[in-house]
């Protein structure tokens, strides 16, 4: 049964003539090359089923004002998820896009136990891989939800209670084994409780021990079972706990070095996160690229003007040129891509705002991936930053870093010469504004 009734057909590259109704694509073109690959496969574009079509639109206020039938409480729950299935995968072959992400719970209603939990799973999943054989719509990422349920209230792998952790570590077993057979690029931990409400009842090291010891078990297995995508962290500093372990890139980069686990895992950065840890976007993406440790990204902005999670879509490429610029510098995406977790706004009624929504996004990736190849071709930050730290090519240099050199010798050095450096321009301003005038005449 078709549900995007009002959607005909997949929605297609228009250029930029307008098109009634709007949907169609005036700068996404999946084949069009850009620095010798096709936009398609730069940015590997994902539609997640949790707030798309997972959620009902409620809010701490309010109850769900969408429609999503197989919402509906009332229907049996594998008919539900079956049906919710359908006008998910109607939805990506509509919108063209490559990929899906999912939580276990998003696919299939949890059983009674656990064993009816991984049988439902099982059973969704085969379905899916027919439906994914049948349309070539692959899976970005699978994950496990341990934050909703209420035995997850004081965390997953960092609970006080090791039943709930054993408990989380079937679950995420399940979801990672299902990722592999529907031959997922990467799996995801988002540590949404992995965290404390109040350190007067917490004992901080003892959770990350816990933690890390989860993140080595899943790696383990990873192994174990064959599957070869990237194991990925999302970093978010709070909510819904008061402050999250995976605080940020920095934070998740440390943690790794800690415990040995730098080259098991990766981040998925998701630019809504980076506002709340009080970071850029852009900060996030070079931080991980230049520490080896950057994965994948969830494309949702937040609002500046509040303080949690808003989970828009992507409309501002001034703020997205930048980050793409460093992925793209940097070789870009191997298993990553660029996946919407967004919700609409809670007004958003028609079935039709929900291609809306995702049309706008891709496009303003779209846009901005075109704007990062004519930074690149540019040259002008690529130069900047060179000419920058030449300095540190030439002999004073090499020798400072040199591991046989001391600090006396670098003092003598230093006086001997009687350094006296003199501080030169940043040239802020000028790159700021040839970063714009790259935007604006960008096409
Ligand atoms: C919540 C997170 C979550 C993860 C997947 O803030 O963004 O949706 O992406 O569990
Ligand atoms: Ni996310
Ligand atoms: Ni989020």
């Amino acid at each position: 049964m078709e549900f995007f009734t009002d959607v005909p057909g997949p929605v297609a590259f228009a250029g930029s003539e307008p098109v009634p109704g709007g949907l169609a694509y005036q700068v996404y073109n999946p084949a069009r090359t850009i620095a010798g690959k096709r936009m398609e496969d730069h940015l590997r574009i994902a539609v997640c089923y949790w707030h798309s079509f997972n959620w009902p639109g409620s809010d701490i206020f309010g109850v769900g004002t969408f429609d999503r039938p197989w919402l509906n409480p009332d229907m049996d729950p594998m008919e539900a998820a079956k049906f919710k299935q359908d006008a998910a995968f109607e939805f990506f072959t509509k919108l063209g896009t490559p990929f899906f992400c999912f939580h276990d719970v998003d696919m299939a209603p949890e059983g009674r136990t656990l064993r009816e939990s991984k049988s439902n799973l099982d059973e969704m999943v085969d379905r899916a891989a027919d439906k994914m054989s049948e349309t070539g719509v692959r899976v970005l990422w699978g994950t496990a939800n341990l934050f909703t349920h209420p035995r997850y209230a004081a965390g997953a792998a960092t609970n006080p209670d090791p039943e709930v952790f054993a408990r989380a570590a079937a679950q995420v077993r399940h979801a990672l084994e299902a990722t592999h057979r529907l031959g997922g690029a990467n799996y995801v931990l988002w540590g949404g409780r992995e965290g404390y409400e109040t350190m007067l009842n917490t004992k901080l090291k003892q959770e990350a021990d816990q933690l890390a010891r989860f993140l080595e078990l899943v790696a383990d297995h990873k192994r174990n079972i064959g599957f070869n995508g990237t194991l990925l962290i999302e970093p978010k500093p709070q909510e819904p706990t008061k402050h999250q372990y995976d605080y940020d890139c920095a934070a998740v980069h440390g943690f790794l070095e800690r415990y040995d686990l730098l080259g098991d895992y990766f981040v998925n950065i998701e630019v809504n996160h980076a506002t709340l840890a009080g970071h850029s976007f852009h900060h996030e993406v070079a931080y991980s690229v230049e520490n080896g440790i950057f994965g994948s990204v969830d494309a949702n902005r937040g609002d500046y003007q509040n303080g949690w999670d808003t989970d828009q879509f992507p409309n501002s490429v001034d703020e997205l040129s930048l980050a793409m610029y460093e992925i793209l510098r940097s070789g870009g995406f191997t298993t990553g891509g660029f996946n919407f977790d967004t919700k609409l706004r809670r007004q958003s009624l028609d079935r039709t705002d929900l291609f809306h929504g995702h049309i706008g996004g891709i496009d303003t990736l779209a846009q901005s991936l075109l704007v990062a190849e004519a930074m690149l071709y540019d040259g002008t930050l690529e130069t900047a930053r060179e000419q920058r730290y030449a300095g540190w090519k030439g002999d004073l240099g090499e020798q400072i870093v040199d591991p046989n050199t001391t600090l006396a010798a670098i003092a003598d050095a230093a006086t001997k010469a009687d350094l006296d450096p003199k501080p030169v321009s940043g040239q802020q301003e000028a790159l700021e504004n040839r970063v714009n005038q790259i935007i604006w005449r960008t096409t």
